[in-house]
């Protein structure tokens, strides 16, 4: 049985996790961006390349680009979005003469991933990233006082926000929004209050539909474009996999993945099988997801979390949680023999152990990007490769 390509991402020469140090929890493939070319425009050549023989140097390689950002006009369909899908489009060939394949994205409108919490204390010492659905309530209604905010909240969970606010000492709640709005890792875009208000009023009056199409037009221009160059273009879910701010989300259910699959039905129009994300709701089941998806899955991000009864969620171990991670990978390694048995070339699929907690020697330390700190994605991704070599051992078994 062949494993699948063990990555761990990483943020360039900023990240204050070295390569070396990639190197040693095991990992092969990185996967990575230019983000300090982050605001749409065209990543030159030159830059990809250099970014390419830096991780080469250090003895692994460049299996997967997370993400080129998508930029907000595309989102929103302005007569801007042109410009943009051009320079999108001139990153894809650059990247394709660099040798760089399986491309990353997102199409969440203003937050990219969002949490409440970045250090929730679990029962054995280790602090984890959590989304708190009443603090996040509480700061929507309560302190950024979005106009319309009522509509989207239970008559309960209104009460429960209010009564939250209240209980918060303004520290507690300057945190939460720095969280919220002033950007975790990767975030495209940093705000401030009032920036962050104008952002959203941007999406005033585009339904889940508009923005589909939206995507729909993007997909129409960029991926024969990366079937020509023999790319893969993968789409990151919402995370989480429901709707924020009252903004429409459209990469949360199977029901989403088959309309955005439909909607281009060629192989470079892929996915990002995150289990985190999907897994942040009870009615995506994960293992049918793989059975139905699996030809077009180009990429893994591996992580659990464990959803709790008021819709927050934390993130669990990688092996613990909500979501069966061995069953998820044993779906996964079973896709990647029926894609070598079809003599696909491009049969492995990359995987990442997505973010870690704190953990040890890490925590205190004062640069950490939060979920992305080095002790516990070493971790993540020892459990994860445990598991294949459990699979291999059983299978080999009979
Ligand atoms: C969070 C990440 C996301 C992801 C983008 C992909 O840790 O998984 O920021 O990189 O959404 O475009």
């Amino acid at each position: 049985m062949e494993f699948m390509e063990e990555c761990f991402r990483w943020y360039g020469p900023d990240d204050p996790v070295p390569l070396a140090h990639i190197r040693q929890a095991g990992a092969t493939g990185i996967v990575s961006a230019l983000h300090r070319i982050y605001d749409g425009s065209a990543w030159p050549e030159a830059a990809i390349a250099d970014h390419k023989a830096g991780i080469e140097a250090a003895g692994l390689s460049w299996s997967v680009v997370e993400s080129i950002p998508v930029h907000a006009s595309i989102k929103i369909g302005t007569p801007l979005r042109d410009r943009y899908i051009g320079w999108y489009k001139d990153t894809l060939r650059a990247l394709a003469r660099q040798g760089i394949a399986t491309i990353c994205y997102n199409f969440m409108p203003v937050v990219d991933w969002t949490r409440t919490e970045l250090k929730h204390p679990m029962p054995n010492g280790a602090l984890a990233l959590r989304f708190d659905a009443v603090d996040f309530a509480a700061y929507d209604l309560c302190v950024l006082r979005r106009p319309g905010a009522e509509a989207n909240y239970t008559p309960d969970r209104l009460a429960e926000a209010e009564a939250r606010f209240a209980s918060l000492t303004p520290e507690a709640m300057e945190r939460i929004e720095r969280n919220l709005i002033a950007g975790l890792p990767a975030t495209e875009v940093r705000y401030d209050r009032a920036g962050f208000q104008r952002a959203l009023s941007e999406y005033d009056g585009i339904s889940a539909d508009d923005l589909h199409e939206n995507l729909a037009y993007f997909l129409r221009q960029i991926v024969p474009v990366a079937d020509e160059l023999g790319l893969r273009l993968c789409i990151h879910p919402d995370d989480p996999a429901f709707s924020l701010f009252g903004l429409p989300r459209i990469v949360s259910t199977a029901a989403d993945v088959r309309r955005i699959l439909a909607a281009q039905d060629v192989q470079a129009n892929g996915l990002t099988f995150c289990t985190g994300s999907y897994g942040t709701r009870a009615d995506n089941d994960l293992v049918a997801m793989i059975h139905e998806f699996g030809p077009r899955i180009h990429f893994a991000h591996l992580r659990n979390v464990t959803r709790e009864p008021d819709g927050s969620f934390h993130e669990a171990d990688h092996l613990g949680g909500s979501s069966d991670m061995p069953a998820v990978i044993l779906a996964l390694l079973a896709e990647q023999a029926r894609r070598r048995d079809a003599g696909r070339a491009d049969w492995r699929i990359p995987l990442r152990p997505d973010h870690g907690h704190l953990l040890a020697d890490d925590i205190g330390k004062d640069r950490v990007n939060p979920g992305y700190s080095l002790i516990g994605r070493l971790r993540g991704l020892a459990e994860l490769r445990g598991v294949m070599h459990g699979i291999a051992v059983a299978q080999a078994a009979g």
